[in-house]
């Protein structure tokens, strides 16, 4: 019996990816640094979860010692790459994807439970929700786990064990939604179902140990799709 859906953020609940890499190119250039990061370098570094994480294999990868840019360097980049990308998001540059808003809020209206499990920092997860589910969408989410709760990040399974943990249930009596081989990984490991709908980013990755892909969650229909919930038996 379903009781709660987990839903991870970037790329599932909104296509947000642009919005994080040209944030991080403002923040780049407003420091001064000459970095850059087009299309094609994105998809590779986003294979790190986590924007400092992702930063710190960036400079890795030029050669630029921990000596140089240090964790405090990359902590203050980071506030002002979400500063940047909360700009972007209250513009309406990262909307919901299809289908999402009809689920979520169908599934509120059905009793079932609703959670957050992503990767994101905190304030990404907030001016994205409120921006995009008007209004109060932040309190439609019983549990929100973020990368800063957490002590391993996707594709660790803990950001979903920690939700299961809050939501007092088993993942059996939960369904998670992911967009990323890495967010699958970390479901899997919790023991999580998992409806996989690709992004922007992660279109070109394999999702061996999905209970489904779809392109988008227009057509997602939870008592159509073999689990029994308890939406679909009130
Ligand atoms: C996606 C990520 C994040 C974002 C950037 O996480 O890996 O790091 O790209 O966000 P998810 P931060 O799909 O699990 O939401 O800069 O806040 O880390
Ligand atoms: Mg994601």
């Amino acid at each position: 019996m379903i009781r709660a859906l987990i839903f991870d953020v970037d790329g599932t609940l909104a296509e947000t990816e642009e919005g994080h890499r040209r944030a991080f190119n403002a923040a780049f250039a407003e420091a001064g640094l000459a970095w850059a990061w087009d299309v094609n370098l994105y998809r590779e570094l986003y294979r790190v979860t986590g924007g400092k994480e992702r930063m710190r294999r960036y400079a890795d990868m030029r050669g630029v010692s921990a000596a140089e840019f240090s964790d405090a360097d990359i902590a203050k980049l980071h506030g002002r790459k979400n500063a940047h990308y909360a700009e972007l998001v209250r513009a309406g540059e990262c909307p919901l994807r299809p289908g999402v808003e009809r689920l979520v809020r169908t599934s509120r209206a059905r009793g079932l439970r609703l959670a957050i499990s992503t990767t994101t920092s905190r304030v990404n997860i907030v001016e994205l929700v409120e921006a995009t589910l008007r209004p109060n969408g932040l309190a439609l989410f019983e549990v929100v786990v973020s990368g800063e709760d957490v002590a391993a990040k996707k594709p660790a399974p803990d950001a979903y064990l920690r939700v299961l943990e809050a939501l007092a249930l088993r993942p059996d009596e939960c369904l998670a939604f992911e967009d990323s081989h890495n967010g699958l990984l970390s479901a899997r490991a919790a023991g999580l179902a998992t409806i996989v709908t690709p992004s922007l980013y992660t279109r070109h990755e394999t999702f061996a140990g999905a209970a489904v892909v779809l392109p988008d969650l227009t057509d997602f229909d939870l008592a159509a799709s073999g689990f029994a919930s308890e939406a679909a038996s009130a």
